[in-house]
């Protein structure tokens, strides 16, 4: 891989920092006015986003155009695409593989930037394809009838990405059809769903890469206990997403099993059949199809190397700006769509531990700051919890606004001559201007200092393309920011030091079950005092 610079080894570094003394006053007399609305605004793949309410001018836009020539975020996206070996550390052992989430959705231009990549998604789309008329023309079907339900295990990226899709489209499910999932390893989430749902009508779909996840391979064997116990033949319900040669590639095992490969991150995976055996299940290949256009619209559109024409990118600038210029901690993602509930969840791993490092890619320690805290919740709802300390707190916390023009079931009410949706939007752009601008009031207690930076993305409606699409978005956004950073934004040792430790205090807990005499502190003081200390001993 070639060697890229640091981030504030760049001379457009010094050129931003220079800016940030004084960065654009929102709230000043006209600052925000309909020249300043009208310009700034950028469009891609069928969405706008409006940013005059960040404390941008054209001078910072230039600066961080500038960043953007000097880091080569698109060059390396493009690279990325192409096959690029973008998830190692040079010098140490790392995990030394390409990032081709891109590939899982490369069917729709006749030339994908990675053929090989593509053919075998295209491969397992195929036997999706296969599985799904089977399960429509009554092939594969349960002792009473069609499958109604779906359970799908896994955690992490095996559950985030494909859970928020879900909740995002349910409005355009099979009638017929549902899905339920089961990700904590706390036994109450898994005896949640089973008391919902008739087993004998259920497929279980288990997903991991790994095969080896402590948490999904225990809610496994939770749920197959509960199919034999109910007399049930979990052979005939079971059914598989893994890493090809994973421990749990054992197609005996399964119904049908389906594979991902190692070059699709965990995080990045729900295009993979990760997500997507899911999906069709519960919209229909149709439905998996749409997803894929909307996220391959994005993954080509993002080659614009004009910042202003390229929303991920843009949004990736505004975000360094915010984060590394102007000193904001964190960022919020407040979209105005109830369907959107879990988008936050999702982005919230997909953004923090894709760039929550701290090296760069030539494994020193970084001197600037890495990825923000991503957190968020929908709007309106937040407007009448947390948004007291975005308008009025001491911490400065950028937001992205998300809103949509129509909704999704089209089912609405006229109430004061508006409807609700009408309600919904114009709250999304009230909160944009209050933030930005402010208001002054003689009582200190009613000022609002404004100068709260915000972006607003929108489009038409959310349907599974504009999801896809939305999807991709969010993907480039952290891919591009990693990339200016110069950090891998595709491993995640961080995760691994708590899994090592977990599984030495399970030894204490099994330990004491053989043994009533049984001393842990002899191996591990430490985790054996914690536990006497929580009383779990
Ligand atoms: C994502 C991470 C992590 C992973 C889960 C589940 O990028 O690697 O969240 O997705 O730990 O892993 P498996 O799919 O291997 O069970």
């Amino acid at each position: 891989m070639k060697q890229y610079k640091d981030f504030n080894a760049l001379p457009a570094f010094s050129e931003l920092d220079k800016l940030a003394q004084k960065p654009f006053d929102l709230t000043s007399e006209g600052a925000l006015n309909s020249e300043r609305i009208r310009n700034y605004v950028a469009e891609t793949a069928g969405f706008k986003m409006l940013y005059a309410t960040q404390r941008l001018s054209d001078d910072v836009l230039a600066g961080l155009q500038n960043l953007a020539d000097q880091s080569g975020a698109v060059e390396q996206f493009i690279s990325m695409k192409k096959g690029s070996v973008m998830n190692r550390i040079d010098g140490v052992p790392s995990e030394n593989r390409m990032v081709l989430h891109t590939a899982t959705r490369d069917f729709f231009s006749g030339e994908p930037d990675h053929p090989k990549a593509t053919a075998q998604a295209e491969t397992e789309l195929q036997k999706l394809k296969l599985f799904l008329d089977a399960l429509d023309c009554g092939d594969v079907s349960a002792a009473n009838g069609s499958f109604t339900d779906m359970i799908m295990v896994g955690i992490g990226g095996s559950d985030l990405g494909p859970r928020a899709l879900y909740l995002a489209l349910e409005s355009f499910r099979i009638p017929a059809r549902r899905v339920h999932f089961i990700s904590n390893v706390d036994p109450d989430d898994a005896a949640r769903v089973l008391k919902e749902i008739d087993l004998s009508r259920t497929l279980v779909n288990v997903v991991s890469k790994s095969g080896t996840t402590l948490e999904t391979l225990s809610n496994e064997e939770l749920v197959r206990d509960a199919f034999v116990k109910a007399g049930l033949e979990p052979e005939n319900h079971f059914i598989a997403v893994t890493g090809k040669g994973s421990p749990m590639d054992d197609p005996a095992r399964y119904l049908r099993s389906f594979y991902m490969f190692d070059y699709i991150g965990g995080r990045y995976s729900a295009t993979s059949m990760v997500g997507v055996v899911m999906l069709g299940f519960a919209l229909g290949y149709e439905g998996v199809d749409e997803i894929l256009k909307g996220a391959n619209s994005i993954d080509r559109a993002v080659e614009e190397r004009d910042i202003r024409k390229n929303i991920p990118l843009l949004l990736a600038l505004m975000g360094i700006w915010n984060h590394n210029f102007l000193g904001c901690e964190t960022v919020a993602i407040l979209p105005y769509s109830q369907a959107l509930i879990r988008f936050a969840a999702h982005l919230q791993q997909c953004d923090m531990e894709s760039n929550g490092k701290s090296i760069n890619r030539q494994g020193q320690e970084l001197t600037c700051k890495s990825g923000p805290i991503v957190w968020g919740e929908p709007g309106t709802n937040g407007q009448h919890a947390f948004y007291q300390l975005i308008h009025q707190g001491t911490t400065i916390v950028p937001v992205e606004f998300i809103g949509f023009r129509k909704s999704q079931y089209g089912e609405d009410i006229l109430i004061k001559n508006t409807t609700s949706q009408q309600k919904l939007s114009a709250n999304l752009l009230a909160q944009s201007i209050a933030l930005a601008t402010g208001q002054n009031n003689e009582n200190p207690n009613r000022r609002f200092l404004g100068n709260r930076p915000n972006s607003v993305l929108l489009a038409d409606r959310l349907t599974p393309a504009v999801m896809g699409a939305l999807l991709a978005i969010y993907e480039a956004k952290v891919v591009f920011q990693g990339f200016v950073w110069n950090i891998n934004s595709f491993d995640q040792e961080g995760v691994q030091l708590g899994k090592v430790l977990a599984n030495r205090l399970l030894a204490h807990f099994s330990g004491r079950r053989v043994d009533r005499d049984y001393n842990g502190g002899k191996n591990d003081q430490l985790g054996w005092d914690i536990m006497n200390a929580a009383g779990m001993l």
